[in-house]
Order: structure tokens, then C-alpha cells, then sequence
């Protein structure tokens, strides 16, 4: 496992990955994704979508979300994917992307807003070049490998143009790992070289299942059947995971074809706010994996290199409490949408299906009125 930053905050040189990182790999020409500056931009990414995340939690327990999915834990895995990517480059993600989401510049009340059940996107995939959440486990792979192959046809891969050629990134969980349609996508992309990154957050559980149960190898080693490059990293490490998704981005879109990524990391909240981790999950392990916090590594690195101080810790946690309150604010404040509006934008134009079930609905709803009416 591929490992940069120690959980005491230790740094080990990687030579391919450090030339990634300092952007003199590839011909040149690249920002320096390891300054202080940046790391230091990071460290406050993570605690801000940490403090989102935690709000959206009590949201959900105050009945304004109908569910959310924690990523807590994932935030390197999930906020140096995210800055590992280049504007142009195309994202498939899960549910539990919010790091994600963030690095690509979605506001968190989006997420919110689906986790509401009162948005079906939450954004324009074309806009953030990042597809809305699909939580039906391991579609990433399909949709990203067809994306792929399109940009193919459009000439968007491997001619050398920095500002065109593109790659995109299929997230998927450790359970998800295990779909057909991930090995149908290995297959399809390996034989087409499509410009995939296939990228997957090893928390450690599919809900109530250890990863144990979907592989008797490391999940990295399970591309390579195909012909499909891959790494393992530690996912909680945001300079391990940048430059093995950054790499990886690079030479898809450089017409090499696709790559595999296990990130390894830790779900430290339940599956979701439906369920109880504490029903099939020792404390140990939890207690293990607190000593691996991705935010708290990042923050003793920059502690050894001098480079953050007590104010900046401060400010950053006052943030993410700002963020946190304007997300209360907001969610709190929000209108119920017309039910009705769940037929609209099924279809672009008028379906004769939608329409009845629109007209039945209807229907239906007006029992209730009458009722209201009546009392
Ligand atoms: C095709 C499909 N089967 C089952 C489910 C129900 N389900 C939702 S999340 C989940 C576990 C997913 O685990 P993993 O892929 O490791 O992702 P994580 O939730 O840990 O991020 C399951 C079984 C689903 N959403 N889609
Ligand atoms: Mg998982």
C-alpha cells in the first residue's frame, strides 16, 4: 500500500508520485500541488465537508433529511480525488462523494437537497462536469466507461492538447467492487482502452458486510485479470490518494487507457442514519481507525513542516461551524415543493406515460383534499 503521510504526520518521498504532485511529470507545466499553501487548503476542505457532514447528520435526526450517508473518515480519499482531477475531466460518483462534491465546487446544500427527497440532481452535470449521485451500487462503471468511449469518438483523448483531452473518474464503493456490471465495465474499457479511472473507497463495509467477504485478494488486484493497471493506496493519506488519481487521470487521457485505484480508508459513521454499526462493528476497530483520522494526519504534517499555527486551526473550525449554521438555516427554512413536481423532467418532452401517472396521482391527492374540506 502506497503510503506518503504516516498517521504521525511522517512524510515519505514517493519518486513517480512526488514528480505527479510537484507537477513536473508529464512534460511540465503544472502547478505544484504540494505547497503549504495548498496543503494548508486541504486541511480546511476537510474540516469544513467534516462539519457539513456532522450538520446534515443532526438535520437528518431534527426530520429535515430524509436520510444522509456519512463520508466521515473518507475525506482525503475524497477531497484529493476531487483537486486530482482536472476541470474538464468527467466524475461518476456515489452517494458518499461530499468531499468529492466539494472539490468540484457543488455547494453541500445541494447534497442536501436530495437527501431532502425535493431535487432528483441537485446540479448541472454539465456545468460541474461532475454527474449527479446514483445510488444504485456500481451503475458508475457502465455510465463512465460509455462517457468514456464517447469522448473517444469525439477525439477527446490522446492527441497531446492539454485543454481538451479528457478522463473520466467512476466512484464506487468496496461492496460495489463486487457488481457485474464493474467487471462488464473492466471488460469494455480494457478492450476499448477507454479513458477510465476506476476509483474505489475501501471503507471497510458494505453496510453490515466486511470487505473481507468480497475478496480473498486486496481489491486492487482484481483489475488486473483484465489487463487493467492498479494501485493500492492508503486513502487516508490526501498526498497518496492525489497522486495515484492525478497519475492514473494523466495517462487515461493521454490514450493509455484505464487504471484501477483501492483506496484504503475507513467509514467511521453507520452506513447511513438508518442504520446502527455498533449491531455488527467492534469498538476496537473504530477506536483503531480514529488513530488514522485523514484530517488529524494532514494536521500533524503541517505541524512538522512549521507551516500552521493554533489561529489557523481556529479559523478553520470557525468555518466549518459558519458553514454548518448556514446549512441549518437553510434547510430549515426551506419550503415543501409541490409533490406534483416529481413527474416533471422525466422526460424532456411530454410522455404519454408520465402524464397518466401524473393524472393519477392527481387523483389520488384529491381524496385528501376532500377530506381536509370536509373536517
Ligand atoms: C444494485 C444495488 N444493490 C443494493 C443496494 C443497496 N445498498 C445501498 S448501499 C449498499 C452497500 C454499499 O457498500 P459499498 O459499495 O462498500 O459503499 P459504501 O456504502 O461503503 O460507501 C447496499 C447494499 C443498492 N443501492 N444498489
Ligand atoms: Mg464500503
Amino acid at each position: 500500500m502506497i503510503q506518503l503521510l504516516a498517521p504521525d504526520g511522517t512524510r515519505t518521498p514517493h519518486d513517480e508520485f512526488d514528480a505527479v504532485l510537484d507537477g513536473s511529470a508529464g512534460g511540465g507545466g503544472d502547478d505544484d500541488l504540494q505547497t503549504p499553501e495548498r496543503l494548508r487548503g486541504y486541511y480546511r476542505d476537510m474540516v469544513m465537508i467534516r462539519a457539513a457532514d456532522l450538520e446534515a447528520t443532526s438535520l437528518q435526526r431534527q426530520g429535515q433529511l430524509g436520510l444522509w450517508a456519512s463520508a466521515l473518515g473518507q475525506e482525503a480519499a475524497q477531497i484529493g480525488a476531487g483537486h486530482a482531477s482536472r476541470a474538464h475531466d468527467y466524475l461518476v460518483p456515489t452517494y458518499r462523494e461530499h468531499g468529492v462534491a466539494w472539490a468540484r465546487g457543488i455547494e453541500p446544500w445541494r447534497l442536501l437537497e436530495m437527501f431532502r427527497g425535493i431535487s432528483h440532481g441537485g446540479w448541472d452535470p454539465a456545468e460541474l462536469r461532475t454527474h449527479p449521485y446514483m445510488i444504485v451500487l456500481g451503475s458508475q462503471a457502465p455510465h463512465a466507461v460509455g462517457y468514456a468511449m464517447g469522448l473517444q469518438r469525439d477525439g477527446l483523448v490522446g492527441t497531446g492538447d492539454r485543454d481538451t483531452d479528457t478522463a473520466v473518474l467512476a466512484l464506487f464503493g468496496d461492496g460495489a467492487s463486487s457488481e457485474g456490471e464493474v467487471a462488464e465495465s473492466f471488460t469494455f474499457a480494457a478492450s476499448f482502452q477507454a479513458p477510465t479511472v476506476f476509483y474505489t473507497q475501501n471503507n471497510q463495509w458494505a453496510i453490515s458486510v466486511p470487505t473481507a467477504v468480497q475478496s480473498r485478494v486486496p481489491l486492487a488486484q482484481r483489475s488486473r485479470g483484465w489487463g487493467i493497471p492498479s494501485v493500492r493506496v492508503d486513502g487516508n493519506d490526501v498526498l497518496a490518494v492525489m497522486g495515484a488519481v492525478r497519475s492514473a487521470l494523466d495517462a487515461a487521457r493521454a490514450g493509455e487507457g484505464p487504471r484501477f485505484i483501492e483506496a484504503v480508508t475507513y467509514r467511521m459513521a453507520a452506513h447511513t442514519t438508518s442504520d446502527d454499526a455498533s449491531r455488527y462493528r467492534p469498538g476496537a476497530e473504530e477506536q483503531e481507525w480514529a488513530e488514522k483520522d485523514p484530517i488529524l494526519r494532514l494536521r500533524r504534517h503541517l505541524e512538522q513542516l512549521g507551516e500552521i499555527g493554533e489561529d489557523y486551526v481556529k479559523r478553520c473550525d470557525e468555518e466549518g461551524h459558519d458553514l454548518a449554521m448556514q446549512l441549518h438555516h437553510h434547510i430549515h427554512g426551506m419550503e415543501d415543493p409541490d409533490p406534483v413536481m416529481i413527474f416533471d423532467h422525466v422526460y424532456a418532452e411530454p410522455h404519454p406515460v408520465v402524464d397518466a401517472e401524473r393524472e393519477q396521482y392527481l387523483e389520488y391527492a384529491a381524496q385528501f383534499e376532500d377530506e381536509e374540506t370536509a373536517r
